[in-house]
């Protein structure tokens, strides 16, 4: 089974998967979108929700970071008059730095990342999309800002004009995830932001075409009008989009077989998804506790035996 993901939703979901399949049966193809350099630490936020999940360290409250984890290293920093856009605990920032020096040692971030995954003792497959830098930076009438500038900095406020995945016009799939997808039947697009998450993801080249020949149940992450969480629905609006599932349909509307909306959403019609050529699934996505992600991935599951 392969998740593409961001690193809230599709993590949420990911660990509902996690209580049905073994974890050496998950794959997961992690947006670096996000991902920034900050005091010479090589930060892959999504990749590292990933990990944190896997080895069992995540902080579940907020679904990035390690849970129980010190600020020491960060308040030194700002003491000193350097302030840094993220909030690094000393746990994270280790891990970071592991990054960072097997990436200047001449590794990949996607063997870097395998790197790390193993000496955590982890199972699954955690995959870059991408080996080249790709990054989503937003602009607004200030101008030009990285995505976690925006979003951390500036709490999401500015009004955003348009946005784009720098350096998507030279990235290529990496090896590992061509492979992969060659291996694998099954893609949950997992409920992630469609614009920044998924969409860095979706924009590589091949991508489309390769989902086009799977089996794909993508999960939306609006419900009526606004996104569970984050600003997906700004960057949807900045884009001239519905925000609203339909809206996030019509993005994937050329390679998925199954659209799973969420049964309180009263904006989408089921008739809307089917006029697409999809089928829809209303199901109980807010996963909210261990249970109800369990749920929804069991529910999943269910539904590719019958596509
Ligand atoms: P970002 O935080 O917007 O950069 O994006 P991420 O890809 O990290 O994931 C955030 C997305 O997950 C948001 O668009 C949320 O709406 C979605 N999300 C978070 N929790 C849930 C949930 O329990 N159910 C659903 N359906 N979506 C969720
Ligand atoms: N999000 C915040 O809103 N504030 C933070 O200080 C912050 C620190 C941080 C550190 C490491 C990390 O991996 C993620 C962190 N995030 C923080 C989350 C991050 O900005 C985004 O929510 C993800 O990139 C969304 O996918």
């Amino acid at each position: 089974m392969i998740i593409l993901s961001g690193g809230t939703g599709s993590p949420k979901l990911i660990d509902g998967l996690r209580q049905l399949l073994p974890d050496e049966d998950i794959t997961v193809i992690v947006n670096t979108g996000e991902d920034i350099w900050s005091s010479g630490v090589f930060i892959s936020p999504d990749i590292d929700t990933v990990l944190y999940l896997f080895a069992g360290i995540l902080d579940k409250n907020k679904w990035w970071s390690i849970v129980g984890d010190t600020y020491n290293t960060f308040h030194q920093m700002k003491t000193l008059g350097h302030n840094e856009i993220l909030m690094l605990g000393d746990r994270d920032r280790a891990v970071n730095l592991v990054r960072t020096h097997l990436i200047r040692s001449g590794e990949t971030l996607t063997e870097a990342t395998a790197e790390i995954a193993k000496r955590f003792g982890i199972k699954a497959v955690i995959l870059p999309m991408s080996d080249d830098p790709v990054t989503s930076v937003i602009k607004t009438a200030g101008g030009k800002m990285h995505f976690q500038a925006f979003w951390v900095s500036c709490k999401g406020e500015p009004d955003v004009l348009s946005f784009e995945y720098e350096g998507i016009e030279k990235a290529k799939l990496s090896s590992a995830v061509r492979d992969t997808l060659e291996k694998e039947e099954c893609v949950i697009i997992g409920p992630s932001n469609p614009m920044t998450s998924i969409g860095p993801i979706l924009a590589l080249p091949e991508m489309r075409n390769i989902l086009k020949t799977k089996k794909v149940i993508a999960v939306s992450p609006i419900i009526g009008n606004a996104p569970v969480s984050g600003p997906a629905g700004k960057l949807m609006a900045a884009k001239g989009l519905e925000v609203s599932s339909k809206g996030v349909a019509g993005l994937y509307q050329d390679f998925i077989d199954v659209f799973v909306y969420d049964i309180s959403d009263d904006v989408l019609l089921p008739e809307e998804i089917e006029a697409m050529g999809i089928r829809p699934a209303a199901l109980d996505t807010m996963m909210t506790d261990e249970e109800k992600r369990k749920k929804l991935a069991e529910e999943i599951l269910k539904l590719f035996e019958t596509v």
